[in-house]
């Protein structure tokens, strides 16, 4: 890992990916609890995917992602206590408590959410990346999905639509290894995802989506390549820890394999290489953890002592075609 970050920022990459991981733990145990309804879907092991990436976006950059979403919206910047609000439904939640864990979204951070239908939000994204080109602005669209989503009809036809249009689009593949319990080679006839860019002549790359500063150095070289020239496919190798989402009974992998997985965690990797290189100690790890641990406290408490929505916003945000309406 070599990094042109300074200790500081490594330092701050590691704190948000802690926080990150202390989120999902407790809504984990929030769910057990029986305090979050719906699905939930934990990005436990995936984090230096989304706080590398973001690090490399602009505050005017457009971000859209799947399910797997809270990870994205913390290190997006929406606050974590309205991120949390919303998976308990309550009125504060960034989505009014209306949305729940699949549905974070902030117009204010050009976080697009957040959707639940896989593949549903790449044409969503390209829609974005047109707009873009078509005012001619300098902005550009990061759209994140799982390797499964490759293997879906809208992929296809948003990388042809990207490539066609030369969009700034980034479209970037978190290779976790599974599609619920389907391994990826059960799935899909290549499993070098990036290579798909190579039937629409999308630029592509695989990286190592365990390594944060590698992450934060991928997608800034992506970003200035979509912003000039036009589409790329990026792939994260990268593993959860957890199910797929909670209840998922785990009978398609062995243990063995989270262990070999759970060894080259992303924050151990920092912790690892900043102790070797005598730029931090332990101790400030394990600092940083117990600062997390409390602000994790707080979010929760917060979200907790919410109200729920009032009955009357079941009347808000709900979109009526006038034209359909009879009299
Ligand atoms: C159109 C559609 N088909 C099926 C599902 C059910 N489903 C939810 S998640 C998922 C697996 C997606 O895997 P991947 O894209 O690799 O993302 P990951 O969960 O690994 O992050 C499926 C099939 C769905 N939500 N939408």
């Amino acid at each position: 890992m070599t990094s042109k970050l300074s200790n500081a920022e490594l330092l701050a990459l590691y704190r948000q990916m802690a926080l990150i991981r202390r989120f999902e733990e407790k809504s984990a145990e929030l769910y057990a609890e029986g305090k979050i309804g719906g699905f939930l879907h934990l990005y436990i092991g995936e984090e230096a995917i989304a706080v590398g990436a973001c690090k490399a976006l602009a505050p005017d950059d457009h971000l859209l992602t799947a399910y797997r979403d809270h990870g994205w919206a913390i290190a997006r910047g929406l606050p974590p206590g309205p991120v949390m609000a919303e998976l308990l439904g309550k009125a504060t939640g960034v989505s009014g408590g209306k949305g729940g864990s699949m549905h974070l979204a902030s117009a204010a951070h050009r976080y697009w959410g957040g959707h639940a239908i896989v593949g549903g939000h790449l044409p969503l994204a390209v829609g974005v990346g047109l707009q873009i080109r078509y005012e001619a602005l300098p902005h550009a669209v990061l759209c994140v999905l799982g390797e499964g989503t490759t293997n879906i009809g809208y992929f296809h036809e948003s990388m042809n639509l990207a490539a066609l249009w030369k969009l700034p689009v980034i479209f970037l593949v978190e290779n976790n290894q599974y599609g619920m319990g389907t391994e990826v080679g059960r799935a899909s006839a290549l499993t070098n995802i990036y290579e798909k860019g190579c039937a629409y002549g999308v630029e592509n790359q695989q990286f190592n989506g365990q390594d944060v500063v590698e992450t934060y150095e991928v997608m800034a070289n992506a970003l200035a390549y979509a912003r000039q020239e036009g589409p790329v496919l990026l792939e994260a190798i990268t593993y959860r820890y957890v199910g797929h989402s909670m209840g998922d009974p785990e009978r398609y992998r062995t243990k063995a394999e989270i262990e070999f997985w759970r060894e080259r965690d992303p924050l151990c990797r920092i912790e690892d290489t900043m102790t070797a290189e005598g730029t931090a100690s332990f101790d400030d790890f394990a600092a940083i953890q117990r600062e997390v641990a409390a602000e994790v406290d707080e979010i929760v408490r917060f979200a907790e002592e919410s109200p729920e929505p009032p009955d009357a916003a079941l009347w808000e945000h709900v979109f009526v075609n006038p034209i359909g309406e009879r009299e």
